[in-house]
């Protein structure tokens, strides 16, 4: 099968923190710390290219960043002026193609096979959106151009910051198969510990695995894994859709029984995804769901709606422990577990009574 699309993937660098290093000249150069102040229970949102020599990084709560780095400086996230930065850069991006596909706020997949300019080269195209990022925003960004979605992202991640990288046809066999293993989309921390306990490094260790073997490591997802080690990915950019829920859920890599306490350590994990994702999204949500499926495939969802809707991982993990308590699951053992928030409403309307602060402190309480 031939893929002979031009895909673009473009994120900024250190996003919040070069925001705050270009509004304010006396943090240049310096180690900073977006996030939650080191006294509160507050969280790291990123930091610096400075303070990641310190080890510091994203969702590493601020009492630990600050004991890696005592000199760095924290600031507290100013998510106006991200969304502003965040506006520009996709109205720099429509001016190639419409086939954009927001990830977050400071990252995009982009379709440039036919665009609005007539480029003949993506290359060309990634090249002129970083200097018009630059230009107008006074921020880098790095890009990576290759003819899928899996690969330009690897490529954009590849050079980080201010990067352009190119992955060919030519070339990305080579290049996947030096891959660490965790670098392959949809490996958490646990895969990636299994799959190395058994040997499997990186994508030219993955890529020696049969079918049925990747099936039974990766449940329903083993094909894909087949794929991905190949550098076969069809999954079309797709531009921006209204959300209508947004959910997290996993195959258990073995059966559980409802009271096991990884019950609970993994549900935690899905409240943080969706809380994660919830709050990139910019929503809020009223509906909070479990989902349970059974090992003789059987499935469950219990739902309960709230009258101020919610985002924070402590909020969305307290409604799913209660809906948690009145399963019946009759010794029935569990293979899947999921957690949705749906019936969302836009933050920005919503955050009349709590401020952007207590907001993103409170995202890893409990
Ligand atoms: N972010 C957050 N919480 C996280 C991860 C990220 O609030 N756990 C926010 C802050 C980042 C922004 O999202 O600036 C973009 O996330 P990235 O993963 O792209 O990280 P950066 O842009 O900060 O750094 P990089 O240069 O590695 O892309
Ligand atoms: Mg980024």
């Amino acid at each position: 099968m031939n893929d002979n699309r031009k895909i673009i993937h473009i994120d900024m660098d250190a996003f919040y923190a070069s925001v705050e290093q270009r509004d304010n000249p006396a943090l240049k150069g310096k180690p900073v710390v977006v996030g939650g102040s080191p006294e509160s229970r507050g969280v790291v949102a990123t930091c610096s290219y400075e303070a990641r020599k310190f080890g510091i990084h994203s969702a590493m709560p601020s009492k630990i960043a600050y004991k890696r780095c005592p000199y760095a400086i924290f600031v507290r996230p100013r998510f106006d002026e991200y969304q502003r930065v965040s506006r520009k850069i996709r109205e720099i991006f429509y001016r190639y193609t419409d086939l954009v596909e927001p990830l977050s706020l400071d990252e995009a997949y982009l379709d440039v096979t036919d665009n609005k300019k007539n480029i003949e080269y993506a290359t060309t195209i990634a090249k002129m959106i970083k200097n018009d990022i630059l230009r107008e925003t006074n921020l880098t960004a790095s890009a990576g151009v290759s003819y899928n979605k899996f690969l330009a992202k690897l490529a954009s991640d590849y050079n980080k910051p201010s990067g352009l990288t190119v992955i060919t046809p030519k070339d990305a066999q080579e290049f996947l198969d030096k891959l660490p293993i965790n670098k392959f989309f949809g490996v958490g921390k646990v895969t990636s510990r299994i799959l190395k306990n058994s040997g499997i490094n990186n994508g030219y260790d993955l890529r020696q695995l049969s079918i049925h073997e990747l099936e039974q490591i990766f449940k329903n997802r083993g094909y894909s894994f087949y794929q991905l080690a190949r550098g076969i990915d069809f999954r079309p950019v797709e531009p921006y859709r209204e959300r209508k829920s947004i959910g997290a859920e996993t195959t258990l890599s073995h059966n559980l029984n409802i009271d096991d306490e990884e019950v609970t350590e993994i549900l935690d994990g899905l409240c943080e995804e969706v809380a994660y994702r919830t709050k990139y999204s910019e929503k809020l949500g009223k509906t909070i769901t479990l989902k349970i499926k059974y090992e003789d495939f059987t499935q469950i969802t219990r739902s309960i709606s709230v009258e101020h809707p919610i985002c924070t991982q402590g909020d969305i993990r307290i409604h799913v422990y209660n809906l948690l308590k009145n399963v019946h699951s009759e010794n029935r053992q569990i293979r899947l577990l999921g957690v949705t928030l749906s019936n969302l409403v836009d933050s920005k309307d919503e955050f009349t009574n709590i401020t952007i602060f207590e907001y993103i402190d409170s995202i890893k309480k409990i």
